[in-house]
Parts: C-alpha cells; sequence; structure tokens
C-alpha cells in the first residue's frame, strides 16, 4: 500500500515576486478568494503599484481562466468562483485606485447592458474613473435602456458608459444610443462603449462617441471628452 504523502503548503509571504504572480494565476484559476486577498496585500507591502498588482496579477490570471473556458476546460461554476476571487483581489485595490486629490472632473453613469451579467471588466472601468475623478453611479449588470434613461434623468451625469462581453448583447448598445436620438437626448450626453468583444469600428457604427479598449483608455477618453466639451461651451 502507497502511503499518501501530504501536499507541501506554500507559504504566500516566502515567494520571489515573480513566483507569487504565478502562484496567483494559479490561485485565481481555483477560485482561492483568500489567497487572492494574501497575495495582493503582499504585493502591495512590497512596494508594487495598485495597477502593477491588478495588470500583472489579476487581469493576467482572468485572462488565462478565458482561454480555458473558451476551450472547455473550464466551465461556469468554476469560472464563477475565479470571478469572485478576482472581485476579491479587485476590492482591495479599489480605494489605493481611487485615491485622488483631485475635484471632479465629472460625472459618468455606467452599466453592462441587457442580458449580460459580466461585471468585472465594467467594474474595473469604474474604479479607474473614480481614479481620474469622476463621480460614478453604476447600475450594475442586465441594465436594460428604461434603466439607463431613468438614471441619465436623474443624475444629469456628462457621460454614458456601457459594457458588453457577449456578441449577442453588444447590439443592445445602439437600442441604448437609437432611443437617445428618438428622444432628442443625443446630444446631451457622450457616449463610451467597451467590452472585449467590441473594435473601434463598432463603436463607430453604433453612434457611440468613443470606444474604449481597457479601463485605463476609458478613464483617458473621458477626461478628453469633458474636456473638449467644456472648451467648446466657453
Ligand atoms: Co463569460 N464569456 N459567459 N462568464 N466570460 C466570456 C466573455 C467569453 C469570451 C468566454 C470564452 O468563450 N472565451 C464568452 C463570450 C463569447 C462571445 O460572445 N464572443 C463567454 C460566454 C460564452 C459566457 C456564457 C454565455 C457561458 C454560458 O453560460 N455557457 C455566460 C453568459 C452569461 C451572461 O452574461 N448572460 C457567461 C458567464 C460568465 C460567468 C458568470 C461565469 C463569468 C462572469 C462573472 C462576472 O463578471 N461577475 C464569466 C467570465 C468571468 C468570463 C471571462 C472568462 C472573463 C471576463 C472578464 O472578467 N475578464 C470571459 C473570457 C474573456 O474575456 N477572456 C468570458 C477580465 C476583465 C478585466 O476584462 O471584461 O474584457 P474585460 O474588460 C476589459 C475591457 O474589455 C474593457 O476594459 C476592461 C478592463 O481593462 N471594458 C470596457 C469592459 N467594459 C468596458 C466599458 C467601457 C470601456 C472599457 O466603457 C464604458
Amino acid at each position: 500500500m502507497t502511503e499518501e504523502l501530504p501536499e507541501e503548503e506554500i507559504i504566500l509571504a516566502d515567494l520571489s515576486d515573480e513566483d507569487l504572480v504565478v502562484q496567483m494565476h494559479d490561485d485565481l484559476y481555483d477560485g482561492l478568494g483568500e489567497e487572492i486577498v494574501e497575495g495582493t496585500t503582499i504585493l502591495l507591502e512590497r512596494g508594487w503599484s495598485p495597477s502593477a498588482v491588478l495588470n500583472d496579477a489579476l487581469v493576467e490570471g482572468m485572462r488565462i481562466v478565458g482561454i480555458d473556458f473558451r476551450d472547455g476546460i473550464l466551465f461556469v461554476p468554476e469560472v464563477l468562483l475565479s470571478a469572485n476571487a478576482m472581485k476579491a483581489g479587485m476590492e482591495i485595490l479599489r480605494p489605493l485606485l481611487a485615491e485622488t486629490g483631485a475635484e471632479p472632473v465629472g460625472k459618468i453613469v455606467i452599466g453592462t447592458v441587457k442580458g449580460d451579467i459580466h461585471d468585472i471588466g465594467k467594474n474595473l472601468v469604474g474604479m479607474m474613473l473614480e481614479g481620474a475623478g469622476f463621480e460614478v453611479i453604476d447600475l450594475g449588470i442586465n441594465t436594460d435602456v428604461e434603466e439607463f434613461l431613468g438614471a441619465l434623468d436623474e443624475h444629469k451625469p456628462d457621460l454614458l458608459g456601457m459594457s458588453a462581453l457577449l456578441t449577442t448583447t453588444m447590439p443592445y448598445m445602439k437600442v441604448v444610443i437609437d432611443t437617445l436620438i428618438e428622444k432628442s437626448l443625443r446630444e446631451e450626453y457622450m457616449v463610451i462603449v467597451g467590452g472585449a468583444p467590441l473594435n473601434e469600428e463598432f463603436g463607430e457604427a453604433i453612434g457611440a462617441d468613443a470606444y474604449c479598449r481597457d479601463a485605463a483608455v476609458a478613464a483617458e477618453t473621458a477626461k478628453r471628452l469633458v474636456t473638449e466639451r467644456r472648451a467648446a461651451e466657453v
């Protein structure tokens, strides 16, 4: 009879930065939220910037999860655990990314469109926008045109931001923009869109003001659009 060897416990704090990042990719893959929180904290304590932890440890880990999800190696329940682990890490980074002494530069209403429940990218965009000095009103996931219109009316933001991760839900962005046009509201708000299946061409085709490939670009673009509009109003 063979004796089972006990699994060697990995002490995250003992790992080099490089090994810790690789271990965090594995932990994200395995949906281990506590380990992701610990790894995130360790990297920050070692002087990593919040955006480096976000991109190298969390976003890269999720990219790996996405490949195996696409290839049928991982399934929805497992990916949900990974998503929750990622969110646990993001919660630690949120206040750090949002730290800004600056005056609010503008207001944005954002949401993931109807039929779509992916919110990690949208949450990241919200964090980066907060970090860039925006007040962010986040409508969450599965947001229909009435909810978008209601929030625009209530909050009177400078911008509307929509996120979609599915090829089947991205056309809904056009439904929202067309409704704004129908109600003669399109000129009131600048519209930015983003999400993995979108591209520049799609953004133009649906009549958005800008397509943003990632959260950092979303923050830069939102700032630029607000500055340009304010300058044009003077
Ligand atoms: Co989903 N899923 N999923 N999923 N999922 C994708 C998107 C998919 C590409 C996986 C794959 O096949 N490789 C595929 C879509 C295929 C397609 O349509 N082309 C897919 C599928 C098919 C599905 C289901 C249909 C699976 C099923 O049920 N059989 C189902 C649909 C549910 C629904 O929405 N109705 C589903 C479900 C899920 C989970 C619930 C398990 C989970 C979501 C959990 C959550 O979000 N709370 C999930 C996940 C996690 C993914 C992957 C693996 C990761 C997405 C993610 O969070 N990425 C994804 C594979 C992938 O994208 N590689 C996949 C990390 C995030 C930081 O990146 O979201 O791209 P991303 O955001 C980026 C940019 O896109 C951009 O900035 C962000 C940060 O830089 N961005 C914006 C995003 N929004 C923006 C808005 C902006 C500006 C920039 O302005 C407003």
